[in-house]
């Protein structure tokens, strides 16, 4: 079942409900290779989520700023490969949504424990604004918070639960969003978390 949320922004409830065992088992042999890390703001904070990435290159942030690099800080080596089969799932998604062609070249793994968040912001870093950003929600439900294209806009909740994607483009593609602290919980897959996998076109 698809579902328009706004302009150019699909949620497809379930879509990937039954890749989950799988995608959970290729999260923890990428992670055993890029850990799962809690990154600090340009500004000093310690995000509550935990992130890690595969693909060409990676985002990160530090004190000099958010951005996306072909190596690990942690290792100083290249991330790990984006799985074919995530590609594919991806696109599939994608194509799902009216955005046909889309070919991720990095995926970020976030990892949100007890009470983890994460502020309203916006995707800014990819450098290609044309490709959209496709979502996988695994494990405990949360509420995404939906804003609009300046940060005074009052955001939307939106539940988002185990298997469900959403495709991101068009003129969705730069608002504002965030996750709201995570509910106490367990799931029976991931225990008490949630696991987001983000796929994006960033332009080398
Ligand atoms: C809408 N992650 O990694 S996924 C992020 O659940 C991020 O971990 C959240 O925001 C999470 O940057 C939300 C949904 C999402 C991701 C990127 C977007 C929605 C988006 C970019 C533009 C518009
Ligand atoms: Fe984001």
């Amino acid at each position: 079942p698809l579902t328009a949320i706004d302009e150019g922004a699909v949620l497809i409830r379930g879509g990937i409900t039954r890749h989950a065992e799988h995608l959970l088992s290729d999260i923890r042999s990428l992670t055993a290779q890029a850990p799962l890390r809690r990154l600090y703001t340009p500004g000093g904070g310690l995000m509550s989520a935990s992130l890690s990435c595969c693909g060409t290159v990676g985002w990160v942030s530090d004190q000099r700023g958010y951005r996306y690099q072909r190596t690990d800080p942690l290792s100083g080596r290249p991330w790990p490969a984006l799985p074919a089969s995530w590609s594919q799932l991806a696109a599939q998604a994608a194509g799902r949504a009216g955005y046909a062609g889309f070919v991720p070249n990095s995926t970020l793994i976030n990892r949100y424990g007890r009470r983890a968040e994460m502020g309203l912001h916006q995707d800014r870093n990819e450098g290609d604004f044309s490709a959209p950003i496709v979502s996988f929600s695994l494990g405990l439900a949360c509420l995404f918070l939906w804003g609009g294209s300046t940060r005074s806009q009052r955001p939307r909740r939106i539940p988002l639960t185990h298997g469900d994607v959403v495709v991101w483009g068009g003129p969705s593609r730069l608002f504002f969003h965030g996750i709201a602290p995570l509910p106490d919980g367990t799931h029976p897959l991931t225990g008490p978390c949630r696991y987001n996998l983000t796929f994006r076109h960033v332009r080398p």
